[in-house]
């Protein structure tokens, strides 16, 4: 579906002139393993540009986490209350950028566990196989295990759809849908906004109401505010725990209060 209302060609030179400026160090505030620090040459995704903090670095990208349908996306899937996660760029570099099959977030293992987030790919460049449009494995969002544990990690699977669609469209899924992004054979440019809404009650990669400067803060409306959770009233995230929160016993403890308060 193209979305009608987002100016992408404005989008897309904004985006180029950050890859030029950024180069290897794209992504980097969100460097999104727990523990791991980025080091200097050290990129965060070798074989991607990958860029981050995409608000604060101009004002064209406002209007891509309030589009409508990816609201809509959300609430359908998400059952709980949701919030912006993060908002990343993701191009492969050329001839390279094959992933792993993966999902995005812990895998569901019991049919009433709920979805915890939705990913929304805003296209950037006409998709298809050959440039290393994105591939999914329809249905495996109700497999209830992630890709590695039937053995599939970099090799074809015999069920992978590419996804084909025009520069503009949006791609809308469950965050536990198996995908991944493809090797860039023919040197086209690929590229797309991954716009991650999760739900409030697991963490938000970006904090926005930390990282967003005070101008924009004060420009955003109230549902905006809400959407980003950096309204006054939203709660502050603790740094120790978010910095540890792949630790056995926070991950532990915060399973469990999700449990206790039946979410
Ligand atoms: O670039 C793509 O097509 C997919 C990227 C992706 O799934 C990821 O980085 O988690
Ligand atoms: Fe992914």
């Amino acid at each position: 579906m193209v979305k009608k209302g987002i100016d992408v060609p404005l989008i897309s030179r904004v985006i180029d002139q950050l890859i030029e400026k950024e180069q290897w160090r794209g992504g980097w505030e969100a460097h999104d393993h727990a523990g791991s620090k980025i080091k200097e040459g050290e990129h965060p995704e070798p074989c991607a540009q990958r860029l981050n903090h995409l608000l604060n670095k101009h004002d064209c990208f406002r209007k891509i986490f309030t589009i409508p349908e990816i609201l809509c996306g959300c609430k359908l899937l998400i059952k709980n209350e949701f919030r912006l996660s993060q908002m990343i760029l993701r191009m492969p570099f050329p001839g390279t950028g094959l992933q792993p099959w993966h999902v995005d977030w812990v895998p569901r293992r019991k049919p009433n566990e709920p979805i915890r987030a939705v990913l929304s790919f805003l296209l950037l460049d006409d998709y298809y196989k050959e440039n290393g449009g994105t591939s999914v494995i329809p249905g495996s969002h109700k497999f209830l295990r992630p890709p590695d544990e039937d053995g599939y990690t970099y090799q074809e699977h015999p069920d992978q759809v590419f996804v084909e669609a025009p520069r503009g469209s949006l791609i809308i899924m469950d965050v536990n849908l198996w995908h991944r992004g493809n090797r860039n054979h023919n040197r086209k440019r690929r590229r797309h906004i991954n716009i991650h809404y999760r739900d409030r009650n697991i963490w938000q990669q970006i904090y926005f109401k930390k990282e967003l400067s005070k101008k924009l803060l004060d420009s955003f409306t109230e549902a905006e505010l809400y959407l980003l959770s950096a309204r006054d009233c939203d709660p502050e995230r603790n740094e120790w725990l978010y910095k540890n929160r792949s630790n056995f016993f926070v991950k532990k403890s915060n399973g469990l209060l999700l449990k206790l308060r039946g979410l």
